[in-house]
């Protein structure tokens, strides 16, 4: 049996995490079959969510649990792509979790008003005054992660600036297709997805929601990714 451990739905969308939308998307591809548990960040090997439990077998990282369905389950996520596209689409799935994933960080947790409105419900259910304490811990934790990467490094205007350029990207290597690499969907389209819909998230201030609506492409394209894996 497989367990995925995840933080649930968030925001609209499927989950809190990009990251753990991208590892629930890939075994959805897989047609694996999984249970969800919302308790286990306190366990996670790596101190982040996702993580799987398969037979006892512990797979921290989503691009680790993709790893592990392409090795145990046979699945090949890109069986439609030659060697080419395979690199492209790896590339478009590392350039997103390397650019849009920390600017998505910073516009959550390094806006206050973005912060009251997302992320400051993960902590709802702690008592005062362990709550404030643990609230400011965990945003300095962030920040000092955010100018590691470098991302905590620039100004709002240049986070975007760069943010921006790569959604527009991205609505043009989808073009005309369905899915980022064509007509079906493959391994990159389970990230790609999960962090065009966290960015342009309703309700959160930020230009990276027009930027993504200005793309009808984009916008086809996430309603359709999100009717085939949570509908
Ligand atoms: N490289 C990891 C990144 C996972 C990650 O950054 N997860 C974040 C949420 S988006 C997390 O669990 N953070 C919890 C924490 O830092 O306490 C992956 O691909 O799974």
């Amino acid at each position: 049996m497989i367990t995925l451990y995840k933080f649930g739905e968030a925001f609209g969308l499927p989950d809190a995490s990009p990251f753990v939308t991208k590892a629930e998307i890939l075994l959805k591809m897989a047609e694996l079959a999984y249970v969800a548990d919302f308790d286990g960040l306190g366990e996670a090997p790596k101190g982040k969510l996702p993580y799987l439990k398969d037979d006892g077998e512990i797979v921290a990282d989503s691009t680790f649990i993709r790893l592990h369905i392409e090795d145990k389950y046979s699945f090949d996520f890109d069986a439609d792509l030659d060697d080419r596209q395979r690199g492209l689409a790896w590339a478009v799935e590392k350039l997103m979790e390397d650019n849009l994933y920390w600017t998505l960080l910073s516009q959550r947790w390094m806006h206050e008003g973005n912060f009251d409105f997302g992320p400051s419900m993960f902590f709802e259910a702690i008592p005062e005054p362990a709550r404030a304490e643990i609230t400011e811990a965990t945003k300095k934790r962030i920040a000092r992660s955010l100018f590691g990467q470098g991302t905590g490094l620039h100004s709002e205007e240049e986070k975007y600036q760069l943010a921006i350029r790569t959604i527009d990207h991205a609505a043009a290597i989808l073009g005309d297709n369905n899915y980022i690499m064509g007509a079906n969907p493959c391994g990159a389209d389970a990230f790609v997805f999960a962090i065009l819909a966290g960015v342009s998230a309703k309700g959160f201030d930020t230009p990276l929601i027009s930027a993504v609506n200005e793309h009808s492409n984009l916008v086809d394209y996430l309603a359709r990714m999100h009717s085939r894996y949570f509908s």
